[in-house]
């Protein structure tokens, strides 16, 4: 009997410790807006990311069923033109902040599945490496705000 009530504390407490670390290790989001164009023009998501937790955070992708594709795409000056391309990752150093900004980093979200206006709310899956997926609420703004 003794080693039962043992085992039943000790699987407790096992369970306490990693639902704690695992929430230690959740990345903060803040400032989630997603930024229209008209017609079927893409989308561009902004948002920062907050690492507190002291092990790098891997962001590597993102998800919404208000588009059919969302892509990470970082923007580029280079010598008077302006270009994008896909990242496959972004890495976020513990301790830091990362800001998905305009002249930046950004989501690309593509071809609409519904019709979205200003002040809509959108719900994004953001995908790090070894996390759960993490659903963030994106509020639509209009074409050109920062
Ligand atoms: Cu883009």
């Amino acid at each position: 009997m003794r080693t039962v009530l043992n085992n039943v504390v000790l699987g407790l407490l096992t369970l306490m410790l990693s639902a704690g670390s695992v929430l230690a290790a959740e990345p903060e989001i803040t400032d989630a807006r997603l930024s229209l164009l008209p017609g079927d023009l893409p989308g561009a998501g902004y948002f920062t990311i907050t690492n507190t937790s002291d092990e790098p955070m891997v962001l590597v992708g993102a998800e919404s069923d208000a588009f059919h594709m969302t892509e990470m795409h970082v923007s580029k000056h280079e010598e008077g033109v302006a270009s994008m391309h896909a990242v496959d990752e972004v890495e976020v150093a513990p301790g830091e902040d990362f800001s998905f900004a305009p002249q930046g980093y950004h989501l690309m979200f593509m071809h609409r599945t519904v019709s979205l206006a200003e002040g809509d709310e959108v719900e994004v899956l953001l995908h790090f490496e070894d996390q759960q997926p993490l659903p963030v609420t994106f509020t639509v703004v209009a074409p050109g705000s920062q």
